[in-house]
């Protein structure tokens, strides 16, 4: 916990809305339970910082979880949401942006052929479920461990983010009978996934999965094993579901499936697809979006789905997107930024496993490698909570959880990058124990 920063204004906020709001905070991760210490409140965001009600500032690793590609206020994005709801805020009807959006992530993803805008990730993914099941008349849906989709109760079970944070290996609430469909496999074991398919694979709608998974920390796919999945669920008549809700946008224009050259069946997407607004979409080919009420039986529906505000939002951000690809600087600069944290560890003589891919970054407080969820958990979250805190010290936000992916935008400048590693360097300098 922090010795030095101000947080007068963040504490009396913290305990005011602990009245009102379930843990003071509007879900689970912000409230820092991992870390200790209580949330900090943000007064602000600018570029690659964030400003807090204490008048702290902070270098944004987190960047609202991964929307912020381009940074906190784009200018761009700002000037679109303004000018969009001058002319109104919702209108419930359908309007010429949300179709010239549509072919925009189209024409950007590589395995859409339609998609369905709507107002979360967690309402891409529920959908993408639904139409999976709808399509191929089967119930069963394969998750990993430590992959996180949102919270609707079909996958809300042993899941990652705010539940690996929390220890949850499944919700309240959520009854048995709604997630005996859902069948939960170690992430990264390919024969895991060939030994379920032949007993059950004629009862599987799809594999679910985070082709990069943010949501234990970033944990990379092993070498063949997208394209194993992908091969598993051909043979076996089941879709391939890539919850690109982190990775879409980020790791590529066309996001992992482009990276990495694996077509999925069915994509959902959010965050920087809705560049900070609450926009979100699901897509595939036309042949199984047309399952998709009113066209088809499979019913989906939303007030604010392809809100013009949101809409406006997303379309800048891809335009810029299009206009300044930032990927080849962030994969330079993060790729560094993971060398000198291995570097900096060392030198302590602290056990780090550092995973890294593009702009997305996890220290794993562990001596072991990182490839699933049960190696994840070998690290010492309260060590990283030690690390996390001696790093807002020196004016750094990192995930205010061990199980969490950072996220850097590119509006981090070279500068920022070079004092990202001297405080972490310090930071961990300061790790007496
Ligand atoms: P939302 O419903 O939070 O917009 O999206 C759910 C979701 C779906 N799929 C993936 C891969 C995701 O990472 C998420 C949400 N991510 C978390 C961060 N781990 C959002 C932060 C939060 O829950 O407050």
């Amino acid at each position: 916990m922090s010795g030095s920063l101000r947080r007068e204004k963040s504490e009396a906020l913290y305990a005011a809305a602990q009245a009102v709001i379930p843990g003071g905070v509007n879900s689970p991760v912000r409230a820092f339970k991992s870390v200790g210490g209580g949330p900090i409140f943000i007064e602000r965001g600018e570029g690659a910082y964030l400003f807090d009600v204490d008048g702290n500032r902070y270098l944004d690793f987190v960047g609202s979880w991964g929307p912020l590609i381009f940074g906190h206020a784009e200018p761009s994005i700002v000037a679109a949401v303004t000018e969009a709801a001058a002319r109104g805020t919702s209108f419930g009807a359908s309007t010429e942006a949300e179709v010239r959006f549509a072919e925009e992530i189209i024409a950007a993803v590589p395995s859409v052929e339609k998609v369905r805008l709507v107002s979360s990730g967690t309402e891409a993914t529920m959908s993408a479920i639904r139409v999976a099941r709808g399509y191929t008349g089967r119930s069963k849906v394969v998750k990993f461990e430590g992959c996180y989709h949102g919270h609707s109760d079909a996958l809300l079970s042993k899941s990652g983010s705010g539940i690996a944070t929390l220890g949850l290996p499944d919700s309240a609430g959520v009854p048995a009978r709604v997630t005996a469909d859902t069948l939960t496999l170690p992430f990264n074991d390919l024969d895991a996934v060939a030994r379920l398919f032949e007993i059950d694979g004629g009862d599987i709608a799809c594999i679910a999965l985070e082709p990069v998974v943010g949501n234990m920390g970033c944990v990379l796919p092993k070498p063949g094993y997208l394209e194993g999945l992908r091969e598993i669920t051909r043979r076996h008549g089941a879709l391939l579901l890539f919850d690109e809700v982190m990775t879409g946008f980020r790791l590529a224009y066309g996001g992992a499936q482009e990276r990495f050259g694996v077509l999925p069946d069915i994509t959902a997407l959010g965050k920087i697809v809705g560049g900070g607004m609450p926009l979100a979409a699901y897509g595939a080919r036309a042949e199984i979006m047309d399952v998709v009420a009113p066209l088809g039986p499979v019913y989906q529906a939303g007030t604010l789905s392809g809100n013009p505000l949101a809409v406006a939002a997303g379309r800048a951000q891809l335009a810029r997107l299009r206009a300044e690809p930032p990927y080849d600087y962030l994969e330079e600069q993060v790729t560094g930024l993971a060398e000198s944290f291995r570097e900096s560890a060392a030198t302590a003589d602290i056990a780090v496993t550092v995973n890294q891919i593009g702009s997305m970054i996890t220290v794993f407080f562990t001596d072991r490698p990182v490839y699933d969820y049960e190696t994840a958990k070998t690290s010492d979250a309260a060590r990283y909570g030690r690390w996390f805190w001696a790093l807002m010290e020196r004016g750094v936000y990192m995930p205010p959880s061990q199980f969490e992916s950072a996220f850097i935008s590119a509006a981090f400048t070279p500068a920022d990058f070079a004092r990202a590693k001297e405080a972490a360097r310090e930071a961990f300098a300061a790790l007496t124990d």
